[in-house]
């Protein structure tokens, strides 16, 4: 197959009709930043999540995961609804507003899917492959190839349109589109003001995250209790945390609020009552939240963080 321009545009014409927010192409050469990959892994940075060191080798060379894949078709799509810190009652939690609406996983994985249809019918004999969040594939280092945004200071991919409230999906395939120019400038400049917001001091440096920190790292993927020193560090969040990107300018200048009807708010997420979810059980939890992002900690890790949370208030007001 051959490097088609006319293929490529219709190929991104349908992909922004679909609803992504912004698309590129990126080559599939091995990682410039295999080395800070490494340091990362080695410094323990990723606490218990493992499977970033099995899939380590496949990260560093893209090109592996797909036998045959050519370039990565990667796509944005904006999540943003409004700050995080708004419009808050005293009995709901603070919830990162990536998991405010269905579950996004499935709700990309179905649009990359058709995204996936659609390279297969403008390139015939075209294989593909969808990722979003899952797998080997580095996505913020394949989204900054594709020309859609450089990584900040907080590791976040930042679209200068749009801010970092997107969701990344990628569509691996061995059809030779044209690849998009890399977005190479750097426009965090001077600015720090995602490093001193952030309440748990997780960044050891400008662009490295000790995951083990990470209130997110803690609320999603910390499996069993807290100890003494995790519990406080999670302070009023139930699920997540967007403090280094709600401070980030290029959110507050240009996030705007997303129209995409699949990612409407759902309100017993985004508002979480925590006392209720202290009493849940495994089939209340399924019934009310079996479909959206709390899964993933399941019953108990959401009632490990609704007792966190309510247990750090009582601590503030004491
Ligand atoms: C593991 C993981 C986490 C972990 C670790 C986060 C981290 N910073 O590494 C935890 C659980 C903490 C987490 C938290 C969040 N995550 Co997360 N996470 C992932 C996952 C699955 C892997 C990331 C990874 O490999 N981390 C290891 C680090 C070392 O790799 P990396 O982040 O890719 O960084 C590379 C580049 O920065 C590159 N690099 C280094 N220096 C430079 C310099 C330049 C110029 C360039 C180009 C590259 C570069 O080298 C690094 C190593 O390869 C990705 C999905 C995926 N498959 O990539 C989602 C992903 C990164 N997460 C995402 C989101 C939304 C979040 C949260 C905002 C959720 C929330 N609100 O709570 C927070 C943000 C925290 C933060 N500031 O990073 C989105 C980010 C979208 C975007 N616009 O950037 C992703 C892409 C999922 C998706 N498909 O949308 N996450
Ligand atoms: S998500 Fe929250 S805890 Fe994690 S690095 Fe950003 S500000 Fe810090
Ligand atoms: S807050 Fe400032 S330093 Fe951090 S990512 Fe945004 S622009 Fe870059």
């Amino acid at each position: 197959m051959k490097r088609d321009a006319v293929q490529t545009v219709a190929v991104k014409r349908r992909a922004l009709e679909l609803g992504f927010d912004a698309v590129g192409v990126a080559t599939l050469e091995p990682s410039a930043h295999a080395a800070e990959l490494d340091q990362w892994l080695d410094a323990g940075y990723a606490g218990t999540m493992t499977y970033l060191h099995r899939q380590s080798k496949k990260r560093k060379h893209p090109a592996g995961i797909m036998p045959g894949a050519k370039v990565a078709l990667v796509t944005l799509t904006n999540y943003f609804h409004r700050s995080t810190d708004s419009g808050r009652n005293p009995g709901v939690g603070r919830v990162a507003q990536y998991a405010w609406s269905a579950e996004y996983h499935e709700v990309l994985g179905r649009r990359l899917e058709r995204l996936a249809t659609a390279v297969r019918e403008i390139v015939p004999g075209a294989k593909t492959r969808c990722y979003v969040d899952a797998g080997p594939v580095p996505e913020r280092e394949l989204a900054q190839r594709a020309g859609l945004g450089w990584i900040g200071k907080n590791m976040m991919l930042i679209d200068p349109d749009r801010g970092s409230f997107t969701f990344i999906g990628v569509v691996l395939t061995d059809a030779e589109l044209a690849a998009d120019p890399p977005f190479e400038a750097d426009r965090c400049g001077s600015c720090h003001a995602c490093l001193d917001a952030c309440p748990t001091s997780a960044f050891v440096a400008p662009g490295v995250l000790d995951a083990r920190r990470c209130i997110s790292y803690l609320t999603i993927e910390h499996r069993g209790e807290f100890s003494q020193v995790q519990q406080p560090l999670v302070g009023d969040w139930l699920f997540g945390c967007d403090v280094c990107q709600d401070v980030c300018p290029w959110n507050v200048k240009f996030a705007l609020p997303t129209r995409d009807v699949e990612l409407n708010v759902r309100p017993e997420v985004a508002e979480a009552e925590l006392a209720s979810l202290l009493d849940a059980n495994p089939e209340s939890f399924q019934r009310r939240f079996g479909d959206t992002p709390f899964e993933r900690p399941g019953v108990a890790g959401m009632r490990r963080n609704s007792a966190a949370v309510l247990a750090n208030r009582r601590r503030a007001h004491a």
